[in-house]
C-alpha cells in the first residue's frame, strides 16, 4: 500500500485528527422515538427539490447504528469527532418545554462511547436542520430565534458539556443564508433575493453570540471548554491579477463569503465595510428604499466581537474573481457583490462541478485568516473530496487530495507559523450530500445508502488516514519519551 507521506514532526503532538459527520446526513430515524420533524424532513419529502427525490429519512441509519460508526472511528484510530446534534430529535418542537429523553439517551450513548475510546467529541449544535415548529414560527426570519437558540444551547451546555469541550454553534451561516433563502436550493427553499440572506446570516449572528456568552457567563468556569462559529471560505484569487477592478472584486468577494460573519466577530464586531458601502449604493441604484438590508447589530444584546474561542474553518475550493460591478442586475446577493468567481481550466474537479480540487488554496487561506483575523487558534472543521459515479473503493485521486492537502496544512504550520490545532475530513461516511441526495460521496467509509444493511466499508484514502494518524501519534510518543527521559537526566 503507497502511503501519504508528510514531514517529520509536521504537526505539534497534540494536534486533532478527525472526521466529521452532520446529524441529518446520517442518522436517519426521521420520526423515530420521538424525534420532531425538521425543516429538511419537510423540503426532501415535497417532491422536486432533491436528486430522485431522495431523502435522509434513513440516511446511513447511524440513530439505530452508532456501533458501526464506532468501529469505523475506532479503525481510522481518529483522536477527535465532530457530530452535530438533531435540535429537533433533543427538543421535538425547538422549545425546552418538552424534552425528548430518547434523543438524550442517544447523544449520551454516542459521547460516552467516544469518551470510552479517547475520542474528542466536537458537537456542532445547528448544522441545518431547524426543527420545523420554529420554521412555522418563522425560523431563521424572526428575530425570535435568538432567544430559541440561546435556550436550546444552554439546554445542551447543561446536559453533555461535562463531557463535550469543543462547539460550534452554527455551521456554515452563510451556506444556510444564501442557499436556504437566496437560492432556495436549500430548505426551507425561499427564493427571495437580496433580502432574507442578510437577515438570516444577521439572526444566526445574534443567536450565535448570544449562545457564546450564555456559555461564557454559567458554563465556561465549571466545564472549561471553548465555543467557536464554523464558517465556510473559498480561497480567491483575481482572475486578471493586472487589473485594479479584479484585484479589488477579489476582497469583495472574500468579504461577502468569510468576511460577513468573520469580521464581526473577530474584528469590529459589525460588518465589513465593503458590504455596508456596497449594498448601500445598490439600494440607491435600484431605488430600493424598504427597511435596511443589511440590518445593524443593535446596542442592548450581546455583540458578536469576541464571541468564538478559535476559528472554525470549513475549506472545499478556490476561485478566480472577475468584477462585475458594470453589469447590470436586480435586486441580488450576487448583485451586490458584483464579483464572480470562476474555476481555472488547469483545477481537476472532483465529482461536483463546484469542487475544483486547490490544496495550496487552503495554506493561502490560512494564512490570510492569520493575517486577517488577528492570528486565531484555527481549527479546519471540514475539508473533503467528493466521488461521482461508480463506487471506486480505490479512489487514488483522494488519497492524493489528501496527501497533498495535508502537506499544504504543514507548510501553514511550519513555513507561515499559522495555528493550525486541528484537521477534520469531511466526513466518516459516505451520507445524503443535501440536494444531490446520495449521488455525491465524500466519504472515508463507503455507505451503499441504496442497501438495506447499509454497510460500511473502508476507502482506499480511509486506510491512508489511518496511517498518517498512527505515524503522527507514534512519532509523538517516541519524541515525548525522549523529552522525558532527557528532562530525568537533567534533574538527577
Ligand atoms: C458543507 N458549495 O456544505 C456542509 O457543511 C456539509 O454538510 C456538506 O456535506 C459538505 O460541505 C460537502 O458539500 C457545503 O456549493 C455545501 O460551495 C455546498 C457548498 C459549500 C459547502
Amino acid at each position: 500500500m503507497s502511503e501519504i507521506k508528510l514531514p517529520v514532526g509536521a504537526f505539534p503532538p497534540d494536534f486533532a485528527w478527525g472526521a466529521a459527520t452532520a446529524a441529518y446526513q446520517i442518522e436517519g430515524g426521521w420520526n423515530m422515538d420521538g424525534k420532531g420533524p425538521s425543516i429538511w424532513d419537510t423540503f426532501c419529502h415535497a417532491k422536486g427539490k432533491v436528486y430522485e427525490d431522495q431523502t435522509g429519512d434513513v440516511a446511513c441509519n447511524s440513530y439505530q447504528l452508532w456501533d458501526e460508526d464506532l468501529k469505523c472511528i475506532q479503525q481510522l484510530g481518529l483522536t477527535h469527532y465532530r457530530l452535530s446534534f438533531s435540535w429537533s430529535r433533543l427538543l421535538p418542537d425547538g422549545t425546552t418545554n418538552c424534552v425528548n429523553p430518547k434523543g438524550v439517551m442517544y447523544y449520551n450513548k454516542v459521547i460516552n462511547d467516544l469518551i470510552a475510546n479517547a475520542v474528542t467529541p466536537m458537537v456542532t449544535l445547528y448544522h441545518f436542520d431547524l426543527p420545523q415548529a420554529l420554521e412555522n414560527h418563522g425560523g431563521w426570519k424572526s428575530p425570535d430565534i435568538a432567544d430559541f437558540f440561546d435556550s436550546y444551547a444552554r439546554f445542551c451546555f447543561e446536559t453533555f458539556g461535562d463531557r463535550v469541550k469543543l462547539w460550534i454553534t452554527v455551521n456554515e451561516p452563510y451556506v444556510c443564508a444564501k442557499f436556504g433563502y437566496e437560492d432556495g436550493i436549500f430548505a426551507p427553499g425561499l427564493k427571495e433575493p437580496g433580502t432574507s440572506v442578510y437577515l438570516v446570516g444577521h439572526n444566526m449572528l445574534r443567536a450565535h453570540a448570544r449562545a457564546w456568552h450564555s456559555y461564557d457567563a454559567n458554563f465556561r468556569h465549571l466545564q472549561g471548554g471553548k465555543v467557536s462559529i464554523a464558517l465556510n471560505s473559498d480561497w480567491a484569487v483575481p482572475l486578471d491579477p493586472a487589473s485594479p477592478k479584479d484585484v479589488e472584486a477579489t476582497a469583495r468577494y472574500m468579504d461577502f463569503i468569510l468576511g460577513w460573519f468573520a469580521c464581526p466577530v473577530f474584528c469590529t464586531g459589525d460588518y465589513p465595510e465593503t458590504m455596508k458601502s456596497r449594498i448601500e449604493a445598490r439600494n440607491l441604484e435600484l431605488g430600493f428604499s424598504k427597511a435596511p438590508r443589511l440590518p445593524k447589530f443593535l446596542e442592548d444584546e450581546p455583540n458578536p466581537l469576541g464571541t468564538a474561542d478559535f476559528f472554525a474553518l470549513n475549506y472545499y475550493t478556490s476561485r478566480k474573481v472577475k468584477d462585475t460591478s458594470s453589469h447590470r442586475s436586480e435586486l441580488s446577493f450576487s448583485g451586490d457583490q458584483a464579483a464572480e468567481g470562476v474555476t481555472d481550466q488547469s483545477w481537476p474537479v472532483c465529482g461536483v462541478s463546484w469542487l475544483a480540487v486547490v490544496p495550496e488554496g487552503l495554506r493561502k487561506l490560512l494564512k490570510y485568516i492569520k493575517e486577517t483575523y488577528n492570528n486565531p487558534a484555527i481549527y479546519i472543521t471540514e475539508n473533503g473530496f467528493s466521488q461521482t459515479g461508480p463506487v471506486q473503493l480505490e479512489d487514488i485521486d483522494r488519497c492524493q487530495f489528501y496527501q497533498d492537502t495535508l502537506q499544504e496544512i504543514a507548510k501553514a504550520l511550519r513555513e507561515d507559523g499559522v495555528d493550525v490545532r486541528g484537521y477534520f475530513a469531511w466526513s466518516l461516511l459516505d451520507n445524503f450530500e443535501w440536494t444531490e441526495g446520495f449521488s455525491v460521496r465524500f466519504g472515508l467509509f463507503h455507505v451503499d445508502c441504496y442497501s438495506a444493511e447499509l454497510k460500511r466499508s473502508i476507502y482506499r484514502s480511509g486506510r491512508e488516514y489511518t496511517a498518517v494518524i498512527s505515524n503522527h501519534l507514534s512519532l509523538s510518543l517516541s519524541l515525548s519519551h525522549t523529552h522525558t527521559e532527557s528532562n530525568l537526566n537533567k534533574e538527577v
